[in-house]
């Protein structure tokens, strides 16, 4: 084995100390989170929590120990200067942000209805830096994105504005080793992932864009379709960077009151940083995720990402 281990990859790569620094931080927590996730049903913490969080959602006991974990490992650094995470409410101001600090949006436990079936969860995050006195970043604004993947091994996967690297946990010597460098998304795909059981909520974009899928070779695509759905958004990023693939949570007559599903500033954004910075494309169905300018923390919005020629058709439907 002889793979570069992520911390020498952002030695030769992230020019800034304290970016660096940072990255090596969340990197720790992600991997503390998947000892935890690896370790849920002895240490009883499978099942609900009984809270909810801002959203209205019921939490899981690790989607609780996850958030600490990730607030502390970030916290822990001097220059971040604020926190946006799934699990709380408001942003949390650690420090008086100066020029150059660092905001961090995190969502420290996605897909974790997965959990108690041991399906794979992730964690997901954006670092941009503090600017104009505005809380909120937008997603232009971000300079790094990345997310860890908890399933049969575990992936950090990142980007530092150019290019996707992909590093796996090596459990022998708790480091993640440079396994899958320079991913690339293919610009075509036969692979789609939608909610199919909303079906009956969808647009008519929506609807015509998937029943072409389905119809294949008969239908005006002209060719077979797979479909895949998993429930976490991290897991079907992670397949469509590693073989392409096309995501669809889109905003429908169900969630439409509050703008969707998934959340712009800690699940879309980062998402969106990655799949553009693979040579992919990530869009509300219309415009790019990274263009939309957020308005709250919690915010939610509609998504559309991967392989660029069905992200294209999609777009195509709605008009
Ligand atoms: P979460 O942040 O509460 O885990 O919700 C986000 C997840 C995504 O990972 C996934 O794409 C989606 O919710 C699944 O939703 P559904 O249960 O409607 O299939
Ligand atoms: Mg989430």
């Amino acid at each position: 084995m002889d793979h570069e281990t992520l911390h020498a990859y952002l030695a030769r790569k992230v020019s800034d100390a304290d970016l660096r620094d940072l990255l090596d931080q969340i990197a720790s927590a992600c991997w503390s989170i998947s000892s935890l996730v690896a370790g849920s049903a002895l240490q009883g913490q499978q099942g609900d929590s009984g809270l909810v969080n801002p959203q209205g959602e019921v939490q899981k006991p690790l989607d609780l120990l996850a958030d600490v974990v990730f607030a502390r490992s970030c916290a822990a650094h001097p220059k971040v200067a604020t926190l946006i995470s799934e699990e709380v409410e408001d942003v949390v101001t650690l420090k008086d942000p100066k020029p150059g600090d660092f905001v961090v949006s995190y969502d420290p436990l996605d897909g974790s209805s997965n959990l108690d079936v041991n399906l794979s969860v992730g964690s997901i995050f954006a670092v941009s830096r503090v600017s104009n006195g505005y809380q909120l970043p937008t997603g232009r604004d971000l300079i790094c994105a990345g997310y860890a993947i908890y399933g049969p091994s575990t992936m950090l996967v990142l980007t530092v504005g150019e290019g996707v690297n992909g590093f796996s946990l090596d459990p022998e010597t708790d480091t993640f080793f440079l396994t899958h460098p320079e991913m690339m998304v293919p610009e075509d795909t036969a692979e789609f992932a939608i909610n199919i059981s909303r079906q009956r909520y969808w647009d008519a974009a929506i609807l015509k864009y998937v029943t072409d899928c389905i119809d294949g070779p008969i239908g005006p695509r002209g060719k077979e379709f797979n479909m895949r759905w998993t429930a976490s958004m991290v897991a079907e990023v992670h397949r469509i960077l590693v073989r392409g693939g096309v995501f669809l949570y889109p905003v429908d007559a169900n969630n439409r009151a509050q703008g969707g599903k998934l959340r712009l500033l800690y699940e879309a954004y980062p998402m969106a940083l990655i799949m553009e910075a693979a040579g992919a494309a990530a869009t509300d169905g219309r415009a790019p995720l990274l263009d939309i300018h957020p308005v709250g923390p919690h915010q939610r919005t509609s998504v559309v990402l991967g392989s660029r020629a069905e992200v294209v058709q999609v777009a195509a439907a709605y008009d």
